[in-house]
């Protein structure tokens, strides 16, 4: 646990002068740059890097944890793109193959409204046969039936497939799933914005650009996004930044992101294989994001990737989030995580505490629901 008092101190006596210049800028309120970030994540003085991070953190949020009653739902794994990272989409012809009715996600919203849940996010593969219709209706009916669930849907590589099956801009398909009851676009498919990482993980989806021009649209719209970048593959700390930069200058833009969310990347079960990163190398990147990204509010520890225990400490370095309940987590458990599907309300409470922070039940826009002093 950070000692707030001393942090002054860390900065002034930290024996390597350019870990000093980083911390006097941190402490001044001023932006770091591309050079800093780098630096960060070279460092081998993780307490430093942690403890600077943690700073920031209460400066924005103070002792509040953040969480959320939700649930992923994800209609179908039946996906055309293949990414060589991703164990959850296959194809149609495969055994695994699923697809969902509308009848059974509506019965899972049901469950979930009827214990208290403010959010479903729903996400899936892309399938061949989904007309730009599906994608619209699907939205339509679940916000028809729960009017007062929030309705968090589709990444921008769906709006973007969207787009070309249906002819349409992004901005007549985000106004037309906006006013079929959409609130709020998920962070996904972001992966690392890098070509050169794009072309060997994801080379078929919509690229750096096409995921930016989605959010871009989606905030001109009054639909707040999430921000996704997946580590711990093929990137580089420096495509890592970079990705980050890019998200930071958008943000400048528009001011329409809620949180930036770090996915560690989960090797078994895909083409791409590999093995899991570090737990020092996931602390470091939320440590990071936490003092490069200035102008996002939250830092989210999803403790689907991170693990619950390393969220939690997590929580100790920069981050203020764990997500939610979720309930029934398939695109990361198809790839080897080890963490629980789902948790109760009272168990995320009890990680927040037992992390040293006050539970805060938030809604989508985190705004409180109730305080768990
Ligand atoms: O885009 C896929 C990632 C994402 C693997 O917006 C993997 O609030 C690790 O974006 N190892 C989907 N990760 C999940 C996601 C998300 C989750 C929670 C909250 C929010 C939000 C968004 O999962 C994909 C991809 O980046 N993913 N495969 C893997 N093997
Ligand atoms: Fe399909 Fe998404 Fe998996 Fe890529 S990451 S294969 S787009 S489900």
């Amino acid at each position: 646990m950070v000692d707030m008092a001393k942090i002054e101190i860390l900065v002034e006596r930290v024996d390597n002068k350019e870990l000093r210049f980083i911390g006097e800028k941190v402490l001044e309120g001023k932006r770091l740059s591309f050079e800093d970030a780098v630096k960060l994540f070279y460092s081998s003085n993780f307490n430093y890097v942690a403890s600077l991070a943690e700073h920031v953190n209460r400066k924005k949020n103070g002792m509040f944890a953040y969480f959320v009653v939700n649930r992923q739902i994800n209609p179908t794994n039946v996906c055309i793109y293949q990414c060589s990272f991703c164990s959850f989409g296959v194809v149609r012809s495969d055994p695994r193959a699923y697809e969902m009715g509308l009848d059974q996600i509506l019965k899972k919203v049901e469950e979930t409204y009827n214990m208290g849940g403010r959010e479903v996010h729903i996400v899936g593969g892309i399938p061949p046969h989904w007309r730009y219709e599906d994608y619209v209706n699907l939205v339509r009916e679940v916000k028809r039936s729960f009017p007062e669930v929030i309705v968090k849907a589709w990444t921008a590589v769906e709006v973007h497939h969207m787009s070309k099956i249906s002819g349409k801009s992004y901005e007549e398909i985000l106004s037309e799933l906006k006013e079929a009851g959409l609130d709020a676009l998920p962070g996904g498919g972001a992966e690392i914005f890098s070509d050169r990482v794009r072309k060997i993980i994801a080379p078929y989806k919509a690229n750096a650009e096409e995921y930016l021009q989605v959010h871009k649209t989606a905030h001109k719209l009054g639909i707040p996004t999430n921000a996704t970048m997946l580590y711990g593959h093929v990137e580089t700390y420096e495509e890592r930044v970079e990705h980050m930069e890019r998200l930071r200058s958008l943000q400048d833009e528009t001011g329409g992101f809620q949180v930036f969310i770090p996915l560690a990347y989960w090797p078994h079960g895909n083409r791409l294989g590999g093995r899991r990163t570090s737990s020092v190398d996931d602390l470091k990147t939320i440590a990071v994001a936490r003092l490069f990204l200035d102008n996002f509010e939250h830092i989210k520890a999803y403790w689907v990737t991170l693990g619950e225990r390393i969220a939690q400490v997590a929580l100790n370095m920069g981050a203020d989030d764990l997500d939610g309940t979720i309930e029934e987590e398939k695109i990361v458990h198809s790839a080897g995580t080890s963490s629980a599907v789902g948790h109760t309300k009272e168990k995320l409470i009890k990680l927040i505490r037992d992390a040293g922070k006050i539970p805060v039940e938030r809604d989508t826009f985190y705004k409180p629901v109730a305080i768990y002093a």
